[in-house]
């Protein structure tokens, strides 16, 4: 993409923004999909060659073939994501969300089958891109899903520490919607449209598998432009499962009106081609918006009467997700009880380790101090959260970053079971893109479960926390500048 192009787009927005806050102060209604529900299934499950498949290849090809104004030109779909995309905030999910139901009718559109739903990729069990959206031909046609500028071929397996079942375990046991969907921006006061790409913290989703899949394809993936690659739209779908299954855990998607009273509108096109508006909180539910997954439950009303014609029984009745308990509401990332920080502007080389050490005052016993301190002001057991911020990206982004805490033998080779491990991040689209549109990334770790684990281990600190940063390359063959800036760590006590 062109540089100046990215420049004026944002100087246009920035100009059209303001107005467009105006206009959203209108009441949007409630948006509903017609046509019923539809299952997204797993797309390794599905026949080359049965309908969804079918319906996805010849939905891509004829919108690719539509005139660049037209609504539902493929190209002009990617643009909506150039141009509005939030990323390393909270309205990462549902703007993803809507984007997928807003591609999902221009399919049904341009193809008359009301029944397409998009399949889902399940990069842990598949840690392949799906057979479907490679090879030039199917079937004697051109193949629509093939995108040629990917930089991996089908045999590459996306690594498990970055979308295995372990990370996605982790993923799932969150219960802070910030720490598991990408925070706040910080500082927002309102619900003005230039928030939706100001910076919060990611979370695991977003940093971990949703940030690496883009990044190991690179080519259109690796871009803004990312949603020309018709695979995209099945990496999406897959996050968009990991936040229903989340949610059908019980899990309390935010109460605050910040997020839930966040417009979107003059993004997605319905299928005549007019706006698709819609509010964040119209986003929680999947069924109003037309689909479900074959792995969510869906919990169904009780058969009135049926209670008392079967007899008890002895064994634990399983929980349905109505049933468990929503979780404690954590104070939001930005107003933690306590906050320590350090900054650290030296650039971090690959292959070498990068220590952030973090002083809790004088005592001997600094840090063992403020959490007896911050379990006192809460009532309860707390949280110890680091959020890296102020990121700088290396231009060559071929890096992933693994995140570990007072390891006093880090190297290269300290494996992700090591009880000092915290996690690791990746980053998406080039330094300056990225910088250019959304400011310096931030990353968000819980620390408790390491802090843990070392203390079971009799490695306990009570003194300091060092985080160290261990960053390692992601692919052969790059002496470029591999190198990243931590920026500044803050110990946040939830
Ligand atoms: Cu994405």
């Amino acid at each position: 993409m062109d540089f100046n192009t990215t420049r004026r787009e944002v100087l246009r927005l920035g100009a059209v923004l303001p107005a467009m806050a105006l206009a959203s102060a209108a009441p949007v209604r409630a948006q509903t999909i017609p046509g019923g529900i539809r299952t997204r299934r797993n797309v390794a499950n599905l026949d080359l060659d049965g309908p969804e498949l079918t319906t996805y290849r010849e939905g891509v090809r004829k919108m690719m073939a539509r005139p660049a104004g037209d609504p539902h030109n493929w190209v002009r779909f990617a643009q909506t994501h150039r141009d509005f995309c939030p990323h390393g905030n909270w309205y990462f999910l549902p703007w993803h969300r809507a984007y997928l139901v807003s591609l999902e009718e221009a399919i049904r559109q341009v193809t008359g089958k009301e029944e397409f739903a998009l399949p889902y990729w399940n990069w842990t069990d598949n840690p392949q891109v799906p057979a479907a959206f490679w090879g030039a031909t199917f079937d004697g046609q051109p193949n629509s899903l093939l995108d040629t500028t990917r930089k991996i071929d089908a045999t590459y397996t996306f690594p498990p520490e970055y979308v295995g079942q372990n990370v996605i375990d982790r993923i799932m046991d969150e219960t802070d919607f910030e720490l598991f969907a990408s925070s706040r921006p910080i500082g927002q006061t309102d619900t003005n449209d230039l928030w939706l790409r100001r910076r919060g913290a990611s979370g695991d989703l977003e940093q971990l598998p949703h940030n690496s899949v883009h990044r190991f394809m690179r080519g259109n993936m690796g871009s803004f432009m990312s949603p020309l690659d018709p695979v995209f739209w099945l990496h999406h779908c897959n996050c968009d499962r990991i936040w229903a299954e989340w949610h059908a855990q019980g899990r309390v998607t935010t109460s605050d009106s910040l997020w839930r009273d966040f417009i979107f509108s003059g993004q997605f096109v319905k299928r005549d081609g007019s706006d698709f508006a819609l509010r964040a909180s119209d986003t929680i539910e999947t069924t109003p918006l037309g689909y479900r997954y074959d792995t969510v439950v869906l919990p169904v009303p009780p058969v009135a009467g049926m209670e008392n014609l079967l007899a008890p029984q002895n064994v634990r009745p399983v929980p349905r997700p109505s049933l468990i308990a929503p979780s404690i509401r954590t104070q939001p990332l930005q107003s933690p009880l306590e906050l320590f920080g350090q900054s650290n502007s030296q650039p971090a080389l690959l292959r070498k380790e990068t220590a952030v050490p973090l002083t809790f005052g004088d005592a001997p016993d600094g840090f063992l101090a403020v959490l007896k301190q911050a379990r006192e002001k809460k009532g309860q057991p707390v949280r110890v959260i680091a959020r890296i911020s102020d990121v700088t990206p290396p231009s060559n982004e071929d890096v992933g970053v693994r995140v570990f805490l007072n390891c006093d033998y880090l190297s290269p080779e300290v494996p992700i079971n090591d009880p000092h491990y915290v996690g690791s991040f990746a980053f998406f689209m080039t330094g300056k893109e990225m910088v250019e549109k959304f400011g310096r990334p931030s990353f968000a770790f819980d620390l408790t479960p390491t802090l843990r684990r070392l203390n079971a281990a009799k490695r306990t600190v009570s003194d300091q926390l060092v985080v160290q940063f261990m960053p390692l390359e992601l692919s052969k063959g790059g002496d470029q500048d591999l190198t990243f800036t931590p920026g500044k760590v803050d110990i946040l006590f939830l």
